[in-house]
């Protein structure tokens, strides 16, 4: 299986251009007629539905903001009443009330097809046994692509995140054959089927769809090794829709965005201007076809580029680069733009130590300093203090080297960095306590 929707993945560019502009006329109407807010922002930005002639027309739009959605907390933004919406999901933030977004019976229909895409793009098909382990509830990542899963018509296997042992023990039992979740929890998997003496090859994992956090090429590779499986890069967001806004496809080369449900944007992060294909900028999102909650032009804090290149998997849809990090994980030290991606890249590089890792930011007086902590193999461990310090001295060269300034860094002991089993936490900003 190729493709899951030929027609619409692979449609010719002129085609998708008329589909698209006809659908960002209807959202437009349909957010001016039923939403308040957009109604308003339009109005003050001089701009009517009429005035959307053509695609390059959306630059007329108002962005929106996180802050807007917080603004209109709960429901302000849903536009069809209460009784159309099927269901609720929330972003979980880390302060404060979270977003809340909603679906339609529609929406949860196309949310299902583009997931089924997904699936087929990462490797999967109707004999497929999926694993997702991504949280259920209120994350969009469980319950996103259990539907997709069944839309396909493959297996699903309702894990959700957590409970370890369990996860293995059905892997093996079930004969799970694609694993979804963070890509740091499948990391922490790897980690436990090695502790328990469980080789790739007893199970019938071939594949994942790993996503909800950034991550490098360093760390593909390290979950494709040691699950023995093709990992692919699965990118989304709460208030685009959930998981499913653009996949990998067997090229490993940038993330379809499906263009026929969605359209990205590049922006300069502070003037807002629209920036061209290659250049990396903020990712910013009109939604086409969603009933419940559409969004026009919605920010995204998501740093990345996109790829306007024809792709040899034969799918039109534009490739975005990997997500390097989002403007607010971005950390300022000492003027320098430093994300935890940057030292992802270069440790995994070395096999002396484990790509779980934590940055730590202090402020000394009036300085800021960073000490990264990365754990070392059991190996470097029980090697000589002499050989342990030359690593720490190479790896620390190195990554400074990437980031452009002086750092701390500290091999600590194997398995003494916190696992997560959704999102990792690559930052300790001791500075916001001050
Ligand atoms: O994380 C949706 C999702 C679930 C995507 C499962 C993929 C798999 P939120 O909780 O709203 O939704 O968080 C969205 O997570 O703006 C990015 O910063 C980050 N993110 C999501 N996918 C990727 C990815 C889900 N593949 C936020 N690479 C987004 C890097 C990602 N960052």
């Amino acid at each position: 299986m190729k493709y899951w929707n030929e027609t619409y993945e692979c449609m010719k560019r002129e085609e998708l251009s008329r589909v698209q502009l006809e659908r960002l006329h209807s959202t437009v109407s349909h957010v001016y007629k039923n939403v308040p807010f957009y109604r308003g922002k339009m109005q003050k930005a001089g701009v009517t539905p009429a005035d959307i002639r053509t695609l390059d027309d959306l630059k007329k739009l108002p962005f929106t903001t996180k802050q807007d959605l917080r603004d209109n907390y709960p429901f302000g933004l849903f536009a069809v009443p209460q009784s159309e919406v099927v269901r609720v999901h929330a972003s979980s933030g880390t302060t404060g009330k979270p977003i809340v977004v909603g679906y339609t019976h529609k929406d949860v229909d196309t949310w299902s097809e583009l997931i089924a895409r997904c699936l087929v793009a990462a490797g999967a098909d109707r004999n497929s046994v999926v694993q997702v382990a991504y949280g259920y509830g209120l994350f969009t990542g469980g319950l996103g692509l259990h539907y997709g899963v069944e839309r396909l018509g493959a297996t699903v296997i309702p894990m959700s995140g957590g409970n370890t042992q369990k996860q293995l023990m059905l892997m093996k039992d079930f004969g799970s054959t694609l694993l979804a979740c963070t890509p740091s929890y499948a990391l922490y998997l790897a980690e436990e089927m090695d502790r328990e003496g469980i080789k790739p090859e007893e199970l019938m994992l071939r594949y994942g769809v790993f996503g909800a956090e950034p991550w490098t090429e360093g760390m593909r590779k390290q979950i494709e090794n040691r699950l023995g499986i093709r990992a692919s890069d699965i990118y989304g967001l709460s208030e685009v829709m959930g998981p499913g806004v653009a996949i990998e496809c067997e090229q490993q080369n940038g993330l379809h965005v499906f263009e026929d449900h969605f359209i990205p944007e590049i922006i300069d992060p502070d003037t807002g201007v629209q920036l061209p294909y290659g250049t990396t900028g903020e990712l910013a999102f009109t939604s086409l076809t969603k009933e419940a909650f559409p969004v026009i032009r919605y920010r995204t804090r998501d740093l990345t580029y996109l790829d306007d290149a024809r792709c040899s998997c034969g799918r039109t849809h534009v490739r975005m680069g990997r997500i390097m990090g989002r403007c607010d994980d971005m950390l300022i030290i000492r003027g320098v733009n430093v994300f935890p991606t940057q030292v992802e890249s270069v440790l995994t590089k070395y096999s002396d130590v484990e790509p779980h890792y934590l940055l730590v930011v202090n402020r000394q007086g009036t300085l800021d300093t960073l000490e990264v902590r990365i754990e070392m193999s059991e190996r470097l461990f029980s090697d000589e203090v002499r050989k342990v310090e030359e690593v720490r001295r190479r790896i620390a060269a190195d990554i400074e080297s990437v980031l452009g300034m002086s750092i701390t860094l500290k091999l600590v002991e194997p398995k003494s960095i916190e696992r997560s089993q959704g999102k990792a936490k690559r930052v300790l900003d001791n500075r916001k306590l001050v």
